[in-house]
């Protein structure tokens, strides 16, 4: 569903109507098995690591299979993949929370309760922390084995599950099918070939049909939310309470209450509204981004220049923000729990993977950490062979950056990396790059139902919003939303707003008494929406004299909480925004992408705007 062009009064009307959508299934609980073999309820939970040293080798590599990760929605059409990963996803959440395979305690690895994992003790001092790497050279490399141990599990579940079909050809179709599993990822920037970036599946139903091995059965959707089974009292040591009173995984909750509901409908339009700025974000990134240190995380580096203000974690912070909206997704030591977490690092993986295709040579250098994580302490020098821990490889050690450099080693690769001796897959991600994200996506859709025609303005140049502020500026996740003209009074309706350029979002933890504050930074790219308004004949031109009248006249932002609660904009330390612009000479074939000339600066954005 879009909405063209959404009044502030048909914005209220959606929230209304939002509220009467979600109710959860209580306990409409996970695939029964207990009829194929008469065996108890739930046989099939994972054994118990009884060693220390858990091996991480990602779905199990049979000879030289190299399989194929797939976009969810692709994964969604082949009916008998898609019942093992349902099943398996199911499996994985109904795995007893003691045990260190269950979703629980995987999902506990990245922030949240801070157990050891794989018996990996905390440095002295670093206990209340997740072991996972933010504002870190590691964020892209350390979430690699993660979602690989993630895809293991699961892989061993498909194979299990597979085998309980009565012995014949049907299980034989599933146990040659599960062979070739891997987990799917989540695309929240190409334009969607059907529905909206939020793929149905995860937001329709908190229940779902599934047609397993003991025959059709309604089950909790374990895509729409994962339950807490329990919740352990005070697993969530920093608050607010709410995360130790609610027993399911929210995204953008109505209240802060135990009995709060997902409003997904909501998240799925804010979703479509940001949609132009991730695709021209990771565009840009694609583009212009040609060092590994500034491509890979938000963290502000002393010789950044003004074309060096995003990266990866950027985007990926912006996608969690929107989804969680105050909700699991939006606080980092949270995050982990929702079932979008892998399906959306997964992607973060492949967009990396896509990106070292391109840029073979630049990767980890040692760099100063910027933030305590469970084994390293802020300012420990963090390097290409630093410990990814808890990950450990079969010969007992770590993995690091150097070893999870091929993702091969997992034995996965996604659609636009894979490839044999006889493919220039550097041409194959340059082509998708452009086709998915470019300029040239005409006839596609952005989230407004425009077409894209960005190519139809001549005289190219790029035209960016900079944003800077201190990682614990709010003590909290904050998003800074950007307009061209005028916009609704009520915080709650800004991200959903038609005048909204984009929503920049800082993801933090709720624990930065006493951390260390360091900057980052971000891009909302205007480009897009300033092309409509040339091809709409109501700017003159992308030209440098044109732009900054037209933005000092049309551009606002304003500062929210993640519960829509506004921030002035004078009250947000260390915040600042500035309109830069770059020449770009446009690819001659869909095998180049753009060439970027010089970033420079045409305007500080002021408080009072
Ligand atoms: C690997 O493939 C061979 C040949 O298809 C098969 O016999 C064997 O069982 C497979 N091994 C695993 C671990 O799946
Ligand atoms: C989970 O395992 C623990 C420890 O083995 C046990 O006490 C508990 O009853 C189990 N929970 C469920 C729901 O089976
Ligand atoms: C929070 O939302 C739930 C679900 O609609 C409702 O039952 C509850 O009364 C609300 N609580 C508050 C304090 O608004
Ligand atoms: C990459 O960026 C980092 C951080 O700005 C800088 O220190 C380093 O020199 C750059 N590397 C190259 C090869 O330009
Ligand atoms: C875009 O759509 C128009 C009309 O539907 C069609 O004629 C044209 O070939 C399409 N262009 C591309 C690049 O697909
Ligand atoms: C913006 O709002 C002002 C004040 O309500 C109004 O005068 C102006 O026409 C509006 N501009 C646009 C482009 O809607
Ligand atoms: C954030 O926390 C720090 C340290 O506790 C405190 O000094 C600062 O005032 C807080 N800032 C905001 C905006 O709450
Ligand atoms: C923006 O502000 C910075 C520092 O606050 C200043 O150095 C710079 O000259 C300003 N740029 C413009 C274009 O006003
Ligand atoms: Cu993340």
């Amino acid at each position: 569903m879009y909405f063209l062009k959404i009044s502030s009064a048909g914005l209220l009307a959606i929230l209304g109507a939002s509220c009467i959508q979600s109710t959860y299934a209580n306990d409409h609980g996970s695939y029964n098995y207990d009829n194929v073999r008469n065996v108890a309820r739930n046989p099939m939970v994972p054994r118990q690591s009884t060693q220390n040293n858990y091996p991480v080798t990602g779905a199990a590599k049979n000879g030289t299979a190299i399989q194929i990760r797939q976009e969810i929605r692709e994964l969604q059409k082949d009916p008998t993949l898609w019942t093992l990963y349902i099943l398996a996803l199911d499996l994985m959440q109904y795995t007893n929370q003691t045990d260190m395979l269950s979703w629980y305690q995987i999902s506990g690895i990245h922030g949240e309760p801070y157990a050891p994992w794989d018996n990996v003790q905390p440095g002295a001092g670093l206990g209340n922390n997740g072991y996972c790497q933010h504002v870190s050279i590691l964020f892209p490399t350390w979430h690699r084995p993660y979602v690989a141990l993630f895809e293991q599990v699961m892989y061993n579940l498909v194979q299990e599950i597979a085998s309980r079909w009565p012995a014949g050809p049907v299980q034989d179709k599933y146990v040659t099918a599960g062979k070739n599993f891997r987990i799917p990822f989540w695309d929240w920037a190409a334009v969607p070939s059907e529905g909206g970036i939020l793929p149905d599946i995860v937001q329709d139903s908190p229940t779902i049909p599934v047609d397993g091995p003991d025959g059709t059965q309604t089950i909790a959707n374990p895509l729409f939310t994962y339950q807490f089974k329990p919740l352990l009292p005070g697993a969530f040591i920093y608050g607010p309470t709410q995360y130790n009173e609610e027993s399911y995984v929210l995204r953008y909750p109505n209240n802060n209450t135990a009995s709060a509901y997902s409003q997904n409908g909501l998240v799925a339009i804010q979703l479509n509204n940001n949609a132009p700025t991730f695709r021209s974000r990771l565009y840009n990134l694609f583009s212009a981004y040609h060092n590994y240190s500034t491509f890979s995380n938000t963290g502000w580096y002393p010789d950044n220049t003004d074309g060096d203000y995003d990266s990866i974690e950027g985007i990926h912070d912006q996608v969690h923000a929107l989804v969680g909206s105050g909700g699991h997704m939006s606080v980092t030591d949270y995050s982990a729990f929702d079932p979008l977490f892998m399906l959306h690092h997964a992607n973060i993986d492949r967009l990396f993977a896509m990106w070292q295709v391109i840029n073979p040579d630049s990767y980890v250098v040692p760099t100063a950490a910027t933030a305590d994580t469970y084994n390293f302490a802020t300012g420990d020098t963090l390097d290409s062979q630093s410990t990814l821990t808890p990950f450990h490889d079969t010969s007992g050690n770590y993995w690091d950056s150097d070893t999870v450099r091929d993702t091969r080693v997992f034995g996965y690769q996604y659609p636009e990396t894979n490839g044999g001796s006889d493919v220039d897959v550097k041409d194959q991600v340059l082509k998708a790059v452009n086709t998915l994200y470019g300029d040239k996506t005409t006839n596609g859709t952005d989230g407004n139902n425009t077409p894209q025609r960005r190519d139809a303005v001549v005289n190219h140049r790029e035209w960016l919003v900079n944003l800077k502020s201190d990682k614990h500026a709010l003590n909290g996740s904050f998003f800074v939303h950007i307009f061209l003209g005028n916009f609704s009074s009520d915080p709650k309706t800004w991200s959903l707003d038609p005048n909204l350029v984009g929503t920049w979002a800082v993801l933090d933890k709720l624990n930065t008494a006493g951390l260390p504050n360091k900057p980052i930074s971000g891009t909302i790219p205007l480009t897009g929406r300033l092309s409509k308004l040339v091809l709409a004949n109501k700017l003159q031109s992308l030209d440098t004299d044109v732009v900054p009248r037209y933005l000092d006249a049309n551009l606002k932002y304003r500062v929210t909480l993640l519960d829509d609660t506004e921030v002035g904009n004078g009250d947000v330390p260390s915040l600042s925004l500035m309109v830069v612009s770059a020449p770009v000479v446009p690819p001659q074939t869909d095998s180049e992408l753009p060439a970027w000339g010089t970033v420079v600066v045409h305007m500080n954005i002021t408080t009072t705007r």
